[in-house]
């Protein structure tokens, strides 16, 4: 191992090979051998976790290899291994890593590799983000049926060719519409940020036929896909992108909408994740 204070850092470590780790760490610290579903959980969707089954442990992501300390209040830097009312084992991930961080894709997209190397199949991603579809408004939970990756970046290295097509499961998203027919659906748009777009911006995700613009998720999904797993995406439209919406757009409104809407969302996603 070289001296680099990371171990994701160093470009001659196999990030696949860290993720392992990062799994082992993960079943001696719960006492869970293997999980089943893994669930990121994004601005807005914190409550997720109580209402999904019982927690069976709680790790400090500090403590797991590979894993960074969270960038921003609110956002928990935990891990939690818990059990479904099926006995299905769930991963909750509040540890997110993003890429306008700069640390490098490969630190974004570990958490990801790291719920597959613990066996997890099902990779169900959730994140807060701005609507662009005017019929939105701030608060609704939306389903992601594709993506547009514009952060020019890939968690691919070489001549990985991996087919995106039905990234989006259509079982999964079709699942979620049994439990929430009303549930809309959206094309996430990946900015790398931390800024949030110009109105031109917005007006460009529009036109190439983007309608939910967030920072994450997309170099995640990617990674997921390529390590087998299937896919749900669900973004909560905190806000209504720059120039959708005629005021400013400021972080203390998207986490009182996040906050608002917190109960119903969670209790959403833990009936489609007790549905699974
Ligand atoms: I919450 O309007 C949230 N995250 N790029 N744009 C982008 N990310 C976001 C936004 C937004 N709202």
């Amino acid at each position: 191992m070289s001296h680099s204070s990371h171990p994701l850092d160093d470009p001659a470590a196999d990030p696949f090979a860290v993720a392992a780790d990062a799994a082992a760490d993960i079943a001696r610290l719960t006492g869970v051998e293997q999980h089943d579903i893994a669930l990121t959980l994004g601005s807005g969707w914190g409550r997720a976790a109580e209402l999904v089954g019982e927690t069976v442990a709680t790790v400090p992501a500090t403590e797991v290899t590979g894993f960074s300390a969270p960038a921003l209040a609110g956002h928990v830097g935990s891990l939690r291994s818990i059990r479904t009312s099926k006995g299905k084992r769930v991963l909750v991930i509040g540890a997110r890593t993003h890429y306008y961080e700069g640390h490098g894709v490969r630190r974004v997209v570990h958490s990801v590799r790291t719920a597959a190397a613990t066996g997890a199949t099902t990779m169900v991603l959730t994140n807060g983000a701005g609507g662009i579809k005017a019929s939105w408004k701030p608060g609704q939970p939306v389903l992601i049926s594709d993506h547009i990756n514009l952060t020019g970046d890939s968690p691919l290295e070489g001549a990985t060719f991996v087919d995106l097509t039905d990234l989006y499961s259509l079982r999964l998203r079709d699942l979620a519409r049994s439990i929430d027919p009303s549930l809309d659906e959206g094309v996430y748009t990946q900015f790398r940020g931390p800024q949030y777009e110009t109105p031109a911006e917005v007006r460009m995700a529009k036109t190439i036929g983007g309608s939910i613009v967030g920072m994450s998720t997309a170099l995640e999904a990617i990674a997921a896909r390529q390590a087998g797993m299937e896919i749900l995406g669900f973004s909560l439209i905190t806000n209504m992108a720059a120039g959708i919406q005629t005021t400013p757009l400021s972080h203390q409104e998207v986490i009182e909408a996040g906050r608002e809407a917190e109960p119903t969302i969670s209790a959403l996603l833990a009936r489609v994740i007790g549905a699974m």
